[in-house]
């Protein structure tokens, strides 16, 4: 059985990381216009890069949830076959012990360079005005993906989902595209769709089944199912 799971900040929400659009989310205090797109990266860089650098300095003491730890179990059984797409930029997933994890807006761990495009891992607070290592250039920003700028990996998602047989959408409000739209892109490639969310999304009604609760509850549930149903044997 082919699985591809899409996570969004809500799958976070229980290890302290804010969410973006929730009541006491993110972008509470930050516009999300100041904050991320490029243009308000060229307008006010330092504004943008304490930002993430205060983001990334709270993630680093978070820890992942039984929702994170119940996909890494997952994958054990799956390997190849279970595909975790995230939009999240902290590295939870990876610290439950999940490898095959695709990064679509980004990480928080790594910078990128404006002048060469080089990746690294971020050398510190960027606000301090870092320099790449490989150009020299002051140049280094986050390597997060903003309004506007194309996600990552769009071409193996796309395979992805059109090869799943399952596709589960956990703890994200449908209402960033292009990731809004795997549902529909799995479906139409024939895959059972399931989204597992505290509340109705934006996108709910495209989904054949919805399950309203916590993500902490809700995906080891959903994993201890998917592990019953494909028993012991091969996956
Ligand atoms: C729980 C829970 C618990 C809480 N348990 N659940 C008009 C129509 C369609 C599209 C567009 C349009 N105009 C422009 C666009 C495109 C644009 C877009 O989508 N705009 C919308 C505003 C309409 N998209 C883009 O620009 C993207 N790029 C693009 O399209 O490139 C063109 C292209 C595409 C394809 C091929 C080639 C070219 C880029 C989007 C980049 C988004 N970037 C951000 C910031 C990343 C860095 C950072 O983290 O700071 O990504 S914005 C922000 O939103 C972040 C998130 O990943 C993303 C999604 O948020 P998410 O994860 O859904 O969080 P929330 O807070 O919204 O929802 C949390 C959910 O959890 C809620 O539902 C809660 O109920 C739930 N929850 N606690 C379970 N305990």
């Amino acid at each position: 059985m082919r699985i591809v799971v899409l996570t969004g900040a809500g799958i976070s929400a229980e290890s302290g990381v804010p969410t973006f659009r929730d009541d006491g989310g993110l972008w509470e205090g930050h516009r999300v216009e100041d904050v991320a797109t490029p243009e308000a990266f060229a307008r006010d860089p330092l504004t943008v890069q304490r930002f993430y650098d205060a983001r990334r300095r709270a993630a680093a003491s978070a820890r992942p949830n039984p929702a994170h730890l119940a996909l890494a179990r997952l994958e054990r059984r799956l390997g190849d076959d279970l595909l975790v797409v995230t939009q999240n930029i902290d590295d939870l997933h990876e610290q439950a012990g999940s490898t095959r994890v695709v990064h679509m807006h980004g990480r928080l761990d790594t910078a990128l360079c404006e002048a060469c495009g080089a990746r690294m891992p971020v050398p510190g607070d960027l606000a301090d005005d870092a320099t790449c290592p490989v150009c020299g250039a002051r140049a280094l920003r986050p390597d997060v993906v903003w309004f506007g700028e194309r996600p990552y990996e769009l071409d193996r998602i796309d395979l992805a989902l059109a090869a799943c047989d399952r596709f589960v959408a956990i703890g994200t409000s449908g209402a960033v595209y292009p990731a809004a739209g795997f549902v529909l892109t799995a479906a139409g490639f024939g895959a059972a769709t399931l989204e597992l969310n505290l509340v109705e999304s934006e996108v709910s009604l495209l989904f054949d089944e919805v399950r309203h609760g916590l993500a902490g509850m809700l995906v080891p549930a959903w994993v201890d199912e998917v592990l019953q149903a494909i028993g012991p044997g091969t996956p």
